[in-house]
């Protein structure tokens, strides 16, 4: 089993998606005055002004959520050597929260558990990173003297090197869960052509239809649920019988 994942897993911790009514990119599009939120997520506006990038980074402060019932669905089917791999597209670092081995996920957008300079590449202390966001200071680079900031991929920016090295993963899958992701952002929503369609199932769980599988066809072996992903796995575990024991394991 491998897992796809985005903002929507997050949503019930508290953490607004980008698309979604309410959303990040409708705060963006009224607090910071920008055009496009793919502007604002771009490299040289970072370079340029980057407090703005600082300045949401507060507002959005990861450090005070939790994980979400699908970030333990992800971890318990991972410890049961079910599930393989995770490629997440969040930032909030919920997944290493709830205690799935960094070794086990691709964060393909990064994440906010790093920090570095993007100007020469080097790695910062994060602390001290989130010290500054906090205190609405810029972190500056000891060597070049570039804006430091977390390592979450800007617009612009390359994807880390294990998302393409670990993407012929999804080939091997029996299943693969794609849970809380608009699919929209590229090139994450091509990882979908790499899935075996006549070997593997797709399981799709979203508030909205999402993805391009053929749902309607029995023969396709893809399936579309719709729903808050919560409600939708906890079912999953209940009909699987493994509802006591998980929540035993995560007092939920
Ligand atoms: P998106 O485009 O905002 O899509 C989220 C999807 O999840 C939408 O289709 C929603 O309908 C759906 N959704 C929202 N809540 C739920 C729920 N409870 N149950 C089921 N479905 C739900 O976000 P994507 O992840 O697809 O887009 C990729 C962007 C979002 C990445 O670059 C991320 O870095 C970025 N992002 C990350 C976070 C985070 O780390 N939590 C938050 C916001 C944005």
């Amino acid at each position: 089993i491998a897992f796809m994942i985005g903002a929507g897993i997050s949503t019930s911790a508290g953490i607004p998606d980008f698309r979604s009514e309410n959303g990040i990119y409708q705060t963006i599009k009224e607090k910071f005055k920008v055009n496009s939120p793919e502007d604002f997520f771009s490299k040289p506006l970072f370079k340029s002004k980057p407090e703005i990038f600082y300045n949401l980074c507060k507002l959005m402060n990861f450090d005070s959520f939790k994980p979400t019932l699908t970030h333990y669905f992800m971890k318990y089917l991972l410890d049961k050597n079910y599930a393989q791999i995770v490629f997440t597209q969040n930032i909030d670092g919920l997944e290493t929260k709830a205690g799935i081995n960094k070794d086990n996920i691709v964060f393909a957008h990064g994440t906010s558990n790093e920090a570095h300079c993007p100007q020469c590449n080097c790695d910062v202390d994060v602390n001290e990173v989130k010290h500054c966001i906090n205190n609405d200071e810029v972190k500056y680079c000891p060597n070049c003297k570039g804006p430091c900031k977390l390592k979450v991929v800007l617009y612009g920016e390359n994807l880390p090197d294990n998302f393409y090295t670990n993407m012929f993963m999804l080939n091997e899958c029996d299943l693969v869960f794609i849970i809380g992701t608009s699919l929209r952002v590229e090139p994450f929503a091509s990882l979908t052509e790499q899935i075996d369609k006549h070997k593997s199932w797709v399981v799709v769980i979203n508030k909205e239809l999402v993805g391009n599988f053929d749902y309607k066809n029995n023969l396709s072996h893809s399936l579309f649920i719709q729903g808050l992903c919560d409600e939708i796995v906890k079912s999953i575990l209940i009909d699987c019988g493994w509802w006591d024991e998980f929540s035993l394991k995560y007092q939920i």
